[in-house]
């Protein structure tokens, strides 16, 4: 149907671009459904990928991919590897790759709403989950399936409106993507019983449906807790990105290219963060993708993680506050000392993987570079590039001085007018719906098992090692 409805309206625009009958029906004969159809691609795909799993654990299941230390289990299991995540890879010094292309690269390569504009979250959602670049007709034909599944059931609402309005914005989402668990098609064909090799296609059906159906839970969050609860509808006419700023409130061109480049950076960020493990762990015990994904949310709330999406913009704030808009090096300097004597982390900077600038800022300076240069909180993000890195070195233990994505998202949101910070890490876990979403379609697709890693004790350690030295 999806594709019906979205080729009749391309049928129509190209009609209406003088293109001659003729022309536009034999470029509707071109495009064939299953080219268009998100499922029938992957469809064609697993099979091949399924075989791909097996012949590598077959041929070269004992080779050894590094030693664990006992520092790396008392560390967070920093730089162990031990997950398989298909839609994306973290370089410690490039940064992430979607399906082997860097951000730049989906920048050129990815459609873009207009010519040069920034690439549209749907086609990375398409290229997570194929390993291909879309078209721009594929894109827009998920656009039109994504809006076909947007509609959300009244007691999610009423889920989210039996919290305080004061509640924090991700408890409030958090509660709202519980509650879409009640349609859960996953968790209906498990109880019904299904055979372990159709498993992808309802987490495929709750994936894409979970997708759809958060920037309606999200901005229900939003207009709730800052704008009396007035409601704004999906717009038919919209994408993903535009749609989601539309249902908040934005509906300025520039804010919807923001929501269509912040979307597409923070959907994932390989498997390893706090909030990709967390959902890949829980749906590795069949739990359905709703689950999961709330799971997750719970783990981007943190402030080591996606909550540094607020505290970086309330820290700057309080540096105004405190010292003014012509701050001095000097008075940032102090300002970051105090940050750090009262025993808080300077938000925005650092990585557990990565060690240089991560392109996620890089992308977001250069689109405040290009539509607001003289913004004065802009500013003074560039000038905590120069002045917290060294600081940060001083200290001797930090292994990653430079910026992450959270120092500057917030200055951009503000800029054009969504100034409440407390609210941003939900627009994080919007975004992370990609990211999670797509993975957990191929684990389920490629059969991968229980997570169930060991553990032990320190006396156990302290044992272990006693008989390793003797
Ligand atoms: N400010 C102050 N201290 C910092 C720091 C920062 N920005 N970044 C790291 N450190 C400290 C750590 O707290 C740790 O101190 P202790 O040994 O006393 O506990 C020490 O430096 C070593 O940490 P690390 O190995 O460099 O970094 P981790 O992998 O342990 O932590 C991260 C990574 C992101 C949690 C950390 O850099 C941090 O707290 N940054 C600020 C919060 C932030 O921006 N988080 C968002 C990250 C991106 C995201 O997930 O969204």
């Amino acid at each position: 149907m999806a594709f019906l409805r979205s080729s009749v309206s391309k049928l129509r625009s190209r009609l209406g671009q003088q293109s001659s009958l003729r022309d536009s029906v034999r470029w509707l004969q071109t495009q064939t459904s299953s080219d268009l159809d998100l499922h029938s691609q992957l469809k064609e795909l697993i099979p091949e990928q399924q075989e791909r799993l097996k012949k590598l654990k077959a041929e070269h299941g004992k080779v050894q991919l590094g030693n664990i230390t006992v520092d790396m289990v008392i560390g967070g299991m920093r730089g162990m590897t031990g997950l398989l995540w298909e839609t994306s890879l973290l370089d410690p010094d490039e940064g992430i790759r979607f399906r082997g292309l860097s951000i730049p690269e989906c920048q050129k390569v990815l459609p873009a709403a207009k010519p040069g504009g920034e690439p549209l979250p749907e086609g990375l959602l398409w290229l997570l989950l194929t390993g291909k670049v879309p078209s721009k007709e594929q894109v827009d034909a998920l656009s039109s399936e994504l809006r076909s599944r947007a509609k959300v059931p009244d007691y999610v609402f009423k889920a989210i409106d039996a919290l305080p309005v004061g509640a924090h914005p991700m408890t409030q989402f958090a509660t709202g993507v519980m509650a879409l668990q009640v349609k859960s098609e996953f968790s209906k064909a498990y109880d019904k019983g299904i055979p372990k090799s159709k498993y992808w296609e309802p987490t495929y059906e709750d994936s894409l449906s979970l997708i759809a159906q958060v920037p309606v839970v999200a901005s229900y969050v939003y207009r709730r807790i800052y704008k009396d609860g007035k409601i704004i509808p999906v717009d038919d006419s919209l994408d993903y990105g535009a749609n989601f700023a539309h249902l908040l409130g934005f509906d300025d061109h520039k804010m919807q290219e923001l929501m269509r480049l912040y979307v597409t950076i923070h959907s994932d960020h390989e498997g390893g963060n706090v909030s990709a493990h967390t959902g890949h762990l829980v749906a590795s015990a069949l739990s359905d993708p709703y689950l999961s994904f709330a799971a997750a949310l719970n783990g981007l709330a943190g402030p080591l993680h996606g909550l540094a999406n607020q505290e970086v913009l309330l820290w700057i704030k309080s540096v105004v506050d405190e010292c003014g808009e012509n701050i001095t090096t000097e008075q940032l300097k102090d300002y970051i000392w105090k940050t750090l004597n009262s025993g808080k982390v300077v938000p925005g900077f650092g990585h557990g993987v990565l060690r240089k600038t991560d392109p996620r800022y890089t992308c977001q300076r250069e689109f405040a570079l290009k539509h607001m240069p003289d913004d004065p909180l802009f500013q003074l993000v560039s000038k905590l590039y120069d002045v917290v890195p060294p600081i940060l070195t001083e200290l001797g233990k930090v292994k990653n001085p430079w910026p992450n994505v959270d120092a500057h998202s917030g200055v951009l949101l503000n800029h054009f007018g969504l100034t409440e910070a407390r609210y941003f890490t939900v627009l994080f876990g919007v975004s992370r719906s990609i990211g999670i979403g797509s993975q957990l379609i191929w684990d389920r697709a490629l059969g991968l098992p229980l997570e169930r890693p060991k553990s032990v004790t320190m006396e156990s350690l302290e044992s272990y090692c006693k008989k390793a030295a003797s």
